[in-house]
């Protein structure tokens, strides 16, 4: 069966960041499919999967880029899916480049845009069990579950042992 949500990202060396969007879906008990896909050096792969990612049965695509990013709203062109985009923090501009690459879309093709970096991946990975979960109640009680850890996690007294 294919997974409900696919993870895919411009190059081998996004993953370091894009594993934490993996990591979250999985703490979450959500099956997601990981693809390299560049926009720029794999176009034909990039419109191949973006076209058929919904007959394929995705529902939600997360796609990370860093640099030029195009890879986020390229899919977002090509696809009805929502697509949640992860800027890659670069190595030139930190990551700025590629929000801006990603955020500045023009009106009538959206992509949900994170932070750069971890948090941009984890948070795509909420979002997208959160869309899941309208439809999945089992899903909606272990999203509840997962932040009501990260609420229990925090402490009153930073002086306090844990
Ligand atoms: C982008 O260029 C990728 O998304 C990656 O973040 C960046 C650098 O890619 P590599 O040169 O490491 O393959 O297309």
């Amino acid at each position: 069966m294919t997974a409900p949500i696919a993870i895919i990202m411009g190059s081998q060396s996004d993953w370091e960041t894009m594993r934490h969007a993996a990591e979250t879906l999985a703490a979450l008990g959500v099956a997601c499919e990981t693809r390299i896909v560049s926009a720029h050096r794999t176009p034909d792969r990039l419109y191949a999967f973006a076209k058929g990612a919904k007959a394929a049965g995705h529902k939600v695509i997360i796609a990370g880029a860093g640099g030029a990013a195009h890879l986020p709203g390229m899919t977002a062109s090509l696809t009805e899916l929502p697509v949640f985009g992860v800027p890659v923090e670069s190595k030139a501009l930190s990551g700025v480049d590629s929000l801006y690459s990603i955020v500045q879309m023009p009106a009538g093709v959206p992509v949900g845009t994170l932070a750069i970096g971890k948090a941009g991946a984890i948070n795509a990975a909420l979002l997208a069990a959160s869309v899941l979960a309208l439809n999945d109640p089992a899903l909606a009680t272990r999203l509840a579950a997962w932040r009501q850890q990260q609420t229990d996690a925090v402490k009153d007294d930073p002086e306090a042992s844990a």
